[in-house]
């Protein structure tokens, strides 16, 4: 805190901000794996909640409240004219009509108007921010007691028991009144702190006034009662010499500053505060825990993703994806006196290619499709089987693969024809393939290709026949398509563990925001 800080408490409000944080800090927090113990933090981070709303938020926000100052006393005593000398600014009218004042005037400084907003009093007072007065304390300029106004007496007396901290003004003429002494033993009855300043001592009774004063007071054991005698500063406007009230400005900073600050602290059961570290600290471990098991099992599903997905490229480099159908489709059109068995370069004949070649899209479409669907369902079973064979992570997963459903993209059929799109795409940005092209129309030369890619040794031939060794590089390229495709429908078919692992409540560093505001509160024990 910068020197300049110090007098000002604002520490008393930032413990309200550390709880604060903490609590929401704590509501964020989240145990998302079902690991051993689980059930405990949870039950500890609710309690917790509980604990900071029900009891130590709501004692934290009274008692950070500013105290209230509130400045009575008898009728044209100079209330107005102290309080505003106190701020030297002229805040509240002052002047020889009786009475002044008549409507309540609270000042407050501006940082504390969030604390002030709830509170009882705000509604029946004028209210003014202003830096001059300390922070943690709401100076409040009342009308006069004793006032011929019933309004004016009945708001004063209101103030009063709602004060923190009386200060009475009265004057060296009107002191010996009942006034003074009445609302005197009412501060002592309610044990209320206050103090008394007599306005307008003229310099030469100042010594015999003092004197008085003093007896009296001790005679009603009220001796420790702080007294301030200003000067009679003779006919005069606005403000008084900012030293006349020098001596009440540094009393009331020293209530409002760190002294005040502790005993805040003091009061609001320093243990209760010294409790919640191991507690956070307890859920910090909590969340470390699940951050270490997570680390295991995205370790556990990532490894068993790898093989599944080596498996599937696999299938897919050993032609599995052509078996059934499409070979059999391919061949069976092929015979000597089939479309797709003739001599590809006779004119004859070339209609009935392009049809057959849509067919075989067809077929290789499905086929796709079925061989990325089968990829996916390999992905999902070898994340949970991975998970089932440590007891533990099968718990720690929980119900996820039933329980969150994701439909991640691209999907199966999606995929099936992203790959005949880039198939095609490749056969079109291709020079080399214009013959192809010329015998079968762009879609059955891509379709070609693509049979060759799977495996379709016929569509090889063709592919070598008519393009030459540079169609093995475009084959090879398609192929490799496929088995990216594949290999990624495999990690999608994961898609809910490995999302639930990808947890914002999972990430490497979750427990140092737990353990931040467990350095904080220990500051403040
Ligand atoms: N002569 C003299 N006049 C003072 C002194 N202090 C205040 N006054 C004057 O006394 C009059 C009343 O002062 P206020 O500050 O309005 O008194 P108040 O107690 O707020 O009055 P109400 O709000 O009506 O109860 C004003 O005209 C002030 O200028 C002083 O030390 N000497
Ligand atoms: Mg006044």
């Amino acid at each position: 805190m910068a020197a300049a800080d110090a007098d000002r408490p604002v520490a008393k409000s930032s413990l309200l901000d550390a709880v604060s944080d903490l609590r929401r800090d704590v509501a964020a927090t989240d145990f998302p794996l079902e690991i051993p113990e689980v059930e405990l933090a949870r039950a500890r981070r609710s309690a917790l909640l509980d604990q900071l709303d029900d009891h130590l938020l709501p004692r934290l926000r009274e008692l950070s409240a500013p105290g209230l100052v509130v400045v009575a006393g008898s009728t044209g005593a100079g209330k107005s004219t102290i309080v505003n000398s106190l701020l030297r600014e002229e805040v509240s009218p002052s002047g020889v009509l009786r009475p002044t004042t008549r409507r309540p005037m609270l000042l407050h400084h501006p940082a504390d108007a969030d604390l002030l907003a709830a509170h009882p009093l705000i509604a029946d007072v004028d209210v003014l921010a202003r830096d001059a007065v300390p922070r943690g304390l709401a100076i409040i300029d009342a009308p006069d007691l004793d006032s011929l106004l019933a309004t004016n007496r009945t708001a004063a007396h209101r103030l009063l028991e709602a004060a923190d901290l009386w200060i009475f003004v009265t004057t060296a003429s009107r002191y010996g009144d009942a006034l003074p002494w009445q609302v005197l033993d009412r501060a002592a009855q309610r044990r209320t702190s206050m103090a008394m300043v007599l306005n307008r001592v003229p310099a030469e009774a100042l010594v015999a006034v003092r004197g008085d004063l003093l007896a009296r007071l001790r005679e009603r054991g009220m001796g420790s009662v702080p007294l301030f005698l200003v000067h009679d500063a003779g006919p005069h406007e606005g403000l008084l010499p900012a030293a006349t009230v020098t001596p009440i400005l540094r009393w009331l900073t020293v209530l409002a500053g760190s002294d005040r600050a502790q005993s805040v602290i003091a009061r609001t059961q320093r243990g209760s505060l010294a409790s919640l570290q191991p507690w956070v600290e307890e859920l910090a471990d909590a969340v470390q825990a699940q951050v270490d098991a997570r680390v295991e099992l995205a370790e556990l599903v990532e490894v068993a993703l790898a093989r599944a997905a080596e498996r599937a490229g696999r299938s897919v480099r050993t032609g599995a994806v052509a078996d059934g159908p499409v070979r059999n489709g391919w061949a069976s059109r092929a015979g000597t006196r089939g479309p797709l068995g003739r001599s590809w370069r006779a004119r004859r004949g070339q209609a009935q290619r392009t049809g057959a070649l849509l067919a075989v899209a067809a077929e290789l479409s499905q086929a796709a499709k079925v061989s990325l669907t089968s990829a996916r369902q390999a992905g999902e079973r070898a994340a949970l089987i991975a998970l089932e064979c440590d007891a533990a992570g099968a718990r720690a997963l929980g119900e996820v693969a039933t329980g969150r459903e994701i439909v991640a993209q691209p999907t199966p059929e999606e995929a099936a024809a992203e790959w005949i799109r880039g198939t095609q795409a490749r056969v079109a940005g291709d020079p080399t393939v214009a013959r192809l092209v010329r015998q079968s129309g762009a879609e059955g030369a891509a379709t070609v290709i693509a049979a060759a890619a799977v495996g379709v040794g016929a569509a090889r031939v063709v592919a070598q026949q008519t393009i030459g060794d540079l169609a093995r590089g475009l084959t090879i390229a398609c192929a490799a398509d496929l088995e990216t495709a594949v290999a990624e429908q495999v990690r999608l078919g994961a898609a809910n563990v490995r999302d639930l692992l990808a947890s914002e409540h999972l990430v490497d560093d979750a427990a140092s925001v737990l353990r931040l505001r467990r350095a904080v509160l220990k500051g403040w024990t």
